[in-house]
């Protein structure tokens, strides 16, 4: 059984009020933090080892030690709640059910980064979240955990939430900022990263929710303990969504030692595939990274157990590999089709592009029409090539991350599935009425 460090209290009922947070153990981590010195607590964080949640797996303590600190200039931390990425819902849950500790982990980390307005950047659609937040920051601000001279250290901090206008791109640090600061949200370019130049020009750190949670838990059990769970450069514990053809769609918190037939299959996580169908493929990290089949899911192409951690989920590359990404864990079976569900992830990312960069504006837009063809059994071979031609052009040749999030999808599922896209091609009637899975098993 994994250990659960994020989600150990999620079942307590009224865990979101403060007084029951509190009862069991809450704001405990912040009390021993203020206790310690900012380069102390980094220091926690860096030994720990965590890497960002949403999706790089940046190291966060790397990530803070980079922030500039201009003197007289005021510092920032906003934390991305702008959970957006196809199949992704982790910081939901979190936000959700247990707010006081991403404030408690807001008020550590703000500490620690000297930052004395810190923000929650939440996406549009979670309608309902920012009001659980707001009522967690009054009640954190009444009991002295936020607000002027937290706990008489001298140190003041306040959050405040925004509310995004539902657009993906926003998600990207950048495009956050801009929205943040009342502006069309275009990614800017990069350097100057945020630790240098961010919200209005200032040093500011951008760090997912479930990255900023998980320092409350290293701040109790010490960075040393949160690297020893876990294995490798994957430590700590990974929430993971997980959704699409399984027992048992939810949110679970996994220790990263496990495999990933055991999340697939075990009832303690998915609970296996609904009537007994076969595992025809799965996108570990959210839509944006790539498809990979059941054949290279369930093992590497050395032979070894494919575990759920960074570096095993990515081990051989894009070519047989994928990427933990955010955690948003789509599981397909046998009766899919991989050129629908390409298609679809297609018009998403032509929808969601801001349209700065060419290659990306008019890549995603010829992809979707070129897959909506070949869906419909009106391609032609030659358009398989060409799709595999245009998402060549766009992955690197971008400003933002959002170019490659969408040709690795259309690229993997080639490379993988292209006898999907050809029997497409060769069976223009059946694909009026029948997908590739259904009409082939
Ligand atoms: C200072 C340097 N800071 C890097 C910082 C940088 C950022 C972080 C990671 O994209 C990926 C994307 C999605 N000085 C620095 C530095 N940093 N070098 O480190 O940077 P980067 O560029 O590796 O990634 P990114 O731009 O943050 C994120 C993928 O995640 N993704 C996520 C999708 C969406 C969600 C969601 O809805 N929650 O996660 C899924 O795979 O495709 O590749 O902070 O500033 N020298
Ligand atoms: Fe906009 Fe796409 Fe360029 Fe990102 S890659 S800046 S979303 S056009």
């Amino acid at each position: 059984m994994s250990k659960k460090l994020l989600l150990k209290n999620a079942h307590i009922e009224g865990i979101r009020y403060y007084e029951t947070y509190r009862k069991h153990g809450g704001y405990e981590s912040a009390e021993k933090a203020f206790k310690m010195k900012p380069e102390e607590i980094l220091e926690e964080v860096k030994i720990s080892g965590l890497r960002g949640r949403g999706g790089a797996g940046f190291p966060t303590g790397l990530k803070w030690s980079f922030l500039a600190k201009p003197e007289g200039v005021p510092r920032h931390l906003v934390v991305n709640a702008d959970e957006s990425e196809p199949g992704t819902f982790k910081d939901r849950y979190l936000m959700e059910f247990l707010p006081h500790l991403l404030i408690e982990g807001m008020l550590i980390s703000s500490f620690v980064l000297g930052s004395n307005v810190s923000y929650i950047y939440i996406r549009g659609e979670y309608s309902w979240i920012p009001d659980i937040l707001e009522e967690a920051i009054e009640e954190a601000k009444a009991a002295g955990f936020l607000g002027k001279n937290i706990l008489g250290s001298g140190f003041d901090c306040e959050i405040y939430v925004q509310r995004g206008g539902g657009a993906y791109i926003c998600g990207e640090e950048t495009a956050l900022l801009e929205s943040l600061e009342g502006k069309r949200g275009n990614p800017r370019l990069k350097p100057p990263f945020p630790a240098v130049k961010g919200l209005w020009e200032r040093p500011t750190v951008v760090n997912n929710v479930e990255s900023i949670a998980a320092v409350v838990p290293i701040i109790e059990i010490s960075g040393a303990e949160y690297a020893k769970i876990g294995v490798g450069k994957s430590t700590g514990t990974k929430l993971i969504s997980a959704c699409g053809n399984i027992n048992k769609p939810g949110v679970y918190e996994i220790d990263m030692t496990i495999t990933v037939e055991e999340f697939i299959y075990s009832d303690e996580y998915c609970g296996g595939i609904p009537n007994g169908k076969k595992l025809k493929a799965c996108i570990p990290g959210g839509s944006s990274v790539p498809i990979v089949p059941a054949n290279l899911l369930l093992k590497t192409i050395n032979g070894e157990p494919r575990y759920m951690n960074y570096e095993s989920l990515a081990d051989g590359g894009f070519a047989t590999g994928t990427m933990m990404g955010s955690g948003g864990f789509i599981v397909l079976d046998e009766d899919q089709c991989v050129v629908n569900h390409t298609m679809t992830l297609a018009r998403f990312y032509n929808h969601e592009s801001c349209g700065q960069c060419t290659p990306c504006r008019e890549g995603t837009g010829w992809m979707y029409k070129i897959l909506k063809k070949i869906e419909k059994g009106e391609g032609k071979m030659e358009d398989i090539d060409l799709l595999w031609d245009i998402q060549r052009k766009i992955e690197g040749n971008t400003i933002c991350p959002l170019g490659d999030a969408a040709a690795w999808p259309v690229a993997a599922a080639i490379r993988h599935f292209r006898d999907e896209f050809e029997w497409h091609v060769n069976n223009p009637e059946l694909s009026q009425t029948q997908n590739y899975g259904i009409a082939n098993y």
